[in-house]
């Protein structure tokens, strides 16, 4: 199949999973053509049948915001037109989605089918907000295929959108092979004594993360043990984050590491993941974290229930119950085999029900229910 993928290239979710996709699909014989403003940072090295194509802009002193969205639906049409492509794959309906189909408009006659994946925040947050409602609904009626990343993600919708179309869960995955705990990460670290338990919070920092919360529940862990805590990322909650930091004069304990390309060595030196947020999707830094055998304490919310099972590859407590959280985290923290047992466990359930194995053929297949426009009976 020749397959264009349109991704936002930076480090949240939705362009991790659509690259990782694009790879793994490249590597069972697939041709796929990548499209975005930059390129993207898990596309970092050559392979065969991987294109990236990125949106020409054109400058324009009468452009006080320049249109890359138009430019988006031009490059679309034209690889379309060049590459015959069989598939769009648009993840994130905002703009992603939206321009593939103006993309099929302007070519007119035009057989190429148009897939987009829900990531999350593109329904939760922003699709749902007045200013998008209407063309986010437009943008998934019109999918040829509609995939959300969670049952959660998958309901939350068809509730929102009234979209009676099925819209099919399709889980995220990774890659259990080359994703697993590395041996001596910690001494690579340099700065985590063997004593301590290393806790790790990875995401974007933006509200919906609480990252204060995570401090919060790394307070009270270091009052009762020593501990570490590693946050990786960057965005609008680092500072209130630096403040909580300071307030509860955690100097000495918390390390901001900035945006990391690769975050397989510090999950390799972590006991313990947070996830805290408000709402989520999926939740793919769990799954990272699950696949280097690290338990997860997460908030109950989305879809996270879905990938973490409480009690056993982690615990959920309710969003902003920092207390339970705690309490959580310092119950398996104390207790190492307890940690060992649901590491084990959580690893496991990554290469049981998440691994790329499983789930790229489900895409796969997908791909062609739609081509042969059977993608619309209900599952
Ligand atoms: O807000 C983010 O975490 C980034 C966002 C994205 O689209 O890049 O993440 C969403 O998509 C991820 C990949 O499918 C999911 O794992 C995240 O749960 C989801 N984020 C939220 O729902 C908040």
């Amino acid at each position: 199949m020749r397959i264009g993928i349109v991704c936002y290239p930076t480090h949240g979710g939705s362009g991790v999973v659509a690259t990782e996709l694009g790879k793994e699909l490249a590597e069972r014989g697939h041709v796929v053509h990548f499209i975005s403003y930059q390129l993207p940072f898990r596309l970092d090295r050559f392979q065969p049948n991987v294109f990236y194509h990125e949106v020409d802009m054109l400058g324009y002193p009468l452009f006080k915001y320049p249109p890359y969205t138009l430019a988006l639906v031009n490059k679309i049409a034209e690889l379309v037109e060049r590459e015959k492509l069989d598939i769009i794959h648009a993840h994130y309906a905002i703009p992603h989605s939206f321009c593939a189909h103006m993309a099929q408009e302007v070519l007119g006659d035009c057989r190429t089918r148009v897939v987009t994946t829900l990531h999350g925040t593109d329904i939760t947050l922003v699709g749902n907000d007045a200013s998008f409602n209407r063309i986010t609904k437009y943008s998934i009626e019109r999918s040829d295929g509609i995939t959300a990343v969670s049952r959660s993600l998958t309901e939350e919708t068809c509730r929102t959108f009234g979209i009676v179309k099925p819209v099919r869960t399709i889980y995220n995955f990774i890659n259990t092979k080359h994703y697993r705990r590395q041996l001596g990460a910690r001494e690579r670290v340099g700065y985590l004594p063997q004593e301590c338990r290393v806790l790790v919070h990875v995401s974007n920092f933006r509200p919906v993360k609480r990252v204060p919360d995570v401090v919060e529940v790394f307070a009270r862990v270091r009052r009762e043990m020593p501990a570490k805590l590693l946050l990786v990322g960057d965005g609008v909650q680092r500072m209130e984050a630096q403040a909580a930091v300071d307030r509860l004069n955690l100097q000495e304990d918390v390390s901001f590491l900035g945006t990391q390309d690769n975050i397989l060595p510090i999950l390799s030196a972590a006991d313990l993941f947070l996830l805290p947020s408000e709402k989520e999707s999926f939740g793919l830094g769990a799954l990272e974290a699950m696949a280097c055998s690290v338990p997860v304490i997460a908030s109950d919310t989305g879809g996270i229930p879905e990938v973490v099972k409480h009690g056993e590859t982690g615990f959920l407590a309710p969003v902003g119950d920092i207390e339970a959280m705690s309490a959580h985290a310092l119950q398996v923290l104390s207790d190492t085999s307890r940690l060992q047992t649901m590491g084990e466990a959580a690893r496991l359930r990554a290469e049981d029900h998440f691994s790329s194995e499983s789930i790229v053929p489900q895409y796969e297949r997908f791909y062609d229910e739609v081509l042969e426009g059977r993608c619309n009976e209900s599952d």
